[in-house]
């Protein structure tokens, strides 16, 4: 199924690169240099503690390859990356506080609540969410005001209560978090909860860089369902990853989805059947881009990617 001229793995890294030198310039400079006053050391520490020196980077990967395969290839969809990646860097440190998941360890490190400590960590998710938007709203990435305006509130409506934050209330009450003796959550509820505690935001990626590209309303069409299936397909791969990689692999912990009872595809289907479910999203999200040219050949590696990932 993969190509195996390391195309993929190449462009990832060289976009983990840009990702990790423009959120560096832009943490150092106190957000987005903007501000009247200084960010206080602590904070900044933590924020950056947060986003930079690990992740792979795919959200700003799937912006910017999208917009690339519709003609676009200046700055503007790294930086609506930078964007979104500090507002998935927010979400992974309040999801480790002790409230939420409880986790000591992301992306090899200690978390930002164990680093620091868990006001801080609040703090540093709210000022990171908060920065996301100010970033995604500037004329950097792009001139027209009105494309600005869509992907802010494209932005909002994925992360918010009816997408990522939704989808982590669905998924800490589907643990029996707020009533004892919770019944396991159907097949369909356990795929609309992930849809929005994932694939919101993995969608949304790609709708970014189709609104960036200028895609006409039917290549925007496809690229949305694309980005619903590899979201779908990210999720179920991550839900088969906590069962057989290993900590030091993953940069987090294992095995803490059965342990909470967590509502995944995983419980609901059993290993092989969320194996053969994953292979069949990815199998459909490439299918999605026959509309397009050899361009789009990197957005089906990170199909493949997506499902064939060790961390
Ligand atoms: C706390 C509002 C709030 C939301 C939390 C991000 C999230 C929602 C939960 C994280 C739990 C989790 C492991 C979800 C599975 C999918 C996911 C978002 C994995 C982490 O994303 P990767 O693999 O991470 O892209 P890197 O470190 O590579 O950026």
């Amino acid at each position: 199924m993969s190509r195996h001229d390391g195309a993929f793995e190449a462009r990832l890294g060289s976009v983990a690169l840009d990702v990790e030198k423009t959120l560096a310039a832009r943490l150092d400079a106190g957000g987005s240099g903007g501000g009247k006053h200084d960010v206080p050391e602590r904070l900044g520490a933590a924020m950056r503690h947060a986003v930079l020196g690990g992740g792979k980077r795919l959200r700003p990967f799937l912006v910017i390859e999208t917009a690339r395969v519709l003609g676009r290839n200046d700055n503007g969809p790294l930086i609506a990356g930078c964007a979104l990646e500090l507002l998935h860097c927010y979400s992974l440190v309040h999801d480790d506080l002790p409230a939420m998941d409880d986790d000591d360890l992301r992306r090899g490190r200690p978390t930002v609540h164990k680093a620091f400590d868990e006001a801080t960590a609040i703090l540093a998710g709210d000022a990171l969410l908060t920065l996301a938007f100010e970033v995604m709203a500037s004329p950097e990435i792009e001139p027209d005001p009105g494309i600005r305006m869509e992907l802010v509130m494209a932005l909002g409506r994925a992360a918010g209560a009816a997408g990522m934050v939704g989808g982590q209330m669905l998924d800490l009450a589907a643990e029996g978090r707020f009533h004892r003796g919770e019944p396991p959550l159907a097949e369909k509820d356990i795929r609309r909860l992930q849809a929005m505690k994932t694939g919101a935001l993995l969608a949304f990626a790609v709708d970014a860089g189709a609104l960036l590209g200028r895609a006409s309303a039917g290549e925007r069409a496809c690229l949305r369902e694309y980005g619903e299936a590899l979201g779908a397909a990210f999720q179920v791969a991550d839900d088969i990853l906590d069962v057989e990689a290993t900590e030091s692999a993953l940069g987090k912990a294992t095995g803490k989805d059965a342990a909470r009872g967590k509502a995944t595809l995983v419980a609901a289907l059993g290993l092989e059947r969320a194996k053969s479910e994953r292979d069949a999203l990815a199998t459909r999200a490439i299918s999605l881009l026959s509309g397009f040219d050899a361009r789009a050949d990197l957005l089906r590696d990170a199909a493949r990617f997506t499902i064939q990932r060790r961390k």
